[in-house]
């Protein structure tokens, strides 16, 4: 346990994997922006979480601006919040390695993220992905960051993040670590693939039509939707009568997500009605509310000097809290820093 008080403080990320979907704006950049003004906010672009799977070089760097333009698009101030790319700040790698030391193959071994993404080639995919979880820790720990909102795809390694802490603590008989927060809430913590309700919409899945992407045009998105997996039933009275039914689950709650109302109200709206008029309706609120995001994206991505200019500042100011943590990890640990 730690006894020492830490300042409210929010860090967050998205990887540069590929473009960003509609699951990683609601689950968690549209909340990165809601929470900016609360507390003080570090958002970053984890682009070394990226390449423990191969990414093109030329397009890793295009994908790290395009994520920034996304998060810039939706909302985030840099003059309110720290905006940076992972790679600008060496510390994350640095306090990395140290909770590589610290964390057990044992922990890694039950990480179900680790287990869905290896699958059954285990045995060669890198080992950067399966030590993930503790470069994650890191960057979350390098801030003294105590509320994460992620997804709830990532609330395991949030968790992980809190026995590493406890572990270090314990081990090196201090409270300098806090015991960070998840912060999973709303309806639209795990929005699920348009073709099959029980897997997560993700950047790399295999295929475009089961994701909206952020930059998709109008008629694309009401295409996907108009295509997307349901079932033959009317939208039931209830969110109870949604049990057995993830397709149709899924797209009432990114209806909820993106109206700002809970699912509950949404039923409640379209009770008995068909996908033939829920659907064209969830594609108009969709392209309503991502058109202006989009259109923003695109006008930041003319200017890559601009992003690269706001990323540059952010990393600075991100460097500013964690180079002294780093430090003092160091000095507790007991690594010798001769002349720094
Ligand atoms: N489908 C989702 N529903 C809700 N939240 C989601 N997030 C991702 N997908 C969904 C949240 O977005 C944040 C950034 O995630 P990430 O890019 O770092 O990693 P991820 O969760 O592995 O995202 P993807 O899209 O599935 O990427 P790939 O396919 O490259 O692995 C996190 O807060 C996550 O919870």
């Amino acid at each position: 346990m730690t006894n020492q008080t830490f300042t409210p403080r929010v860090f967050s990320g998205i990887k540069p994997s590929g473009g960003l979907t509609l699951g990683n704006y609601l689950g968690a950049i549209k909340r990165f922006v809601g929470m900016q003004g609360e507390m003080e906010t570090i958002y970053c672009v984890v682009d070394m979480h990226a390449i423990t799977v191969w990414q093109d070089p030329a397009e890793l760097k295009m994908m790290t601006r395009e994520v920034a333009a996304g998060y810039l698009a939706a909302g985030l101030d840099p003059t309110q919040s720290t905006l940076f790319n992972q790679s600008a700040v060496a510390a994350h790698a640095e306090l990395g390695w140290i909770f590589n030391c610290v964390a057990r193959v044992g922990w890694m071994n039950r990480m179900t993220q680790f287990k869905d993404k290896a699958g059954s080639n285990a045995e060669k995919v890198s080992l950067g992905l399966y030590a993930y979880p503790s470069l994650m820790a890191a960057d979350i720990l390098l801030y003294h960051a105590t509320h994460v909102p992620v997804g709830d795809d990532q609330k395991q390694h949030v968790e992980l993040t809190r026995d590493i802490a406890t572990k270090f603590n314990h081990d090196f008989k201090t409270d300098f670590f806090p015991l960070t927060e998840p912060v999973i809430e709303g309806d639209a913590t795990r929005i699920m693939n348009l073709r099959d309700g029980t897997k997560k919409m993700s950047k790399s899945g295999e295929s475009d039509m089961e994701r909206i992407n952020m930059t998709d045009g109008a008629d694309l998105i009401a295409k996907k939707f108009k295509k997307a997996k349901t079932d033959p039933e009317a939208l039931p009275e209830t969110l109870d009568g949604l049990k057995d039914r993830p397709e149709a689950r899924n797209l009432v709650d990114i209806y909820a997500a993106l109206d700002d109302r809970t699912s509950e109200d949404v039923i409640g709206e379209y009770a008995g009605a068909g996908w033939g008029k829920f659907k064209p309706a969830l594609a108009d609120l969709a392209v309503a509310k991502l058109a202006p995001i989009s259109t923003e994206m695109a006008r930041l991505m003319d200017d890559p000097a601009e992003i690269d200019r706001i990323l540059a500042d952010g990393a600075e100011k991100a460097r500013a809290i964690a180079e002294p943590v780093l430090a003092q990890t160091y000095d507790i640990v007991g690594l010798l820093r001769p002349g720094r």
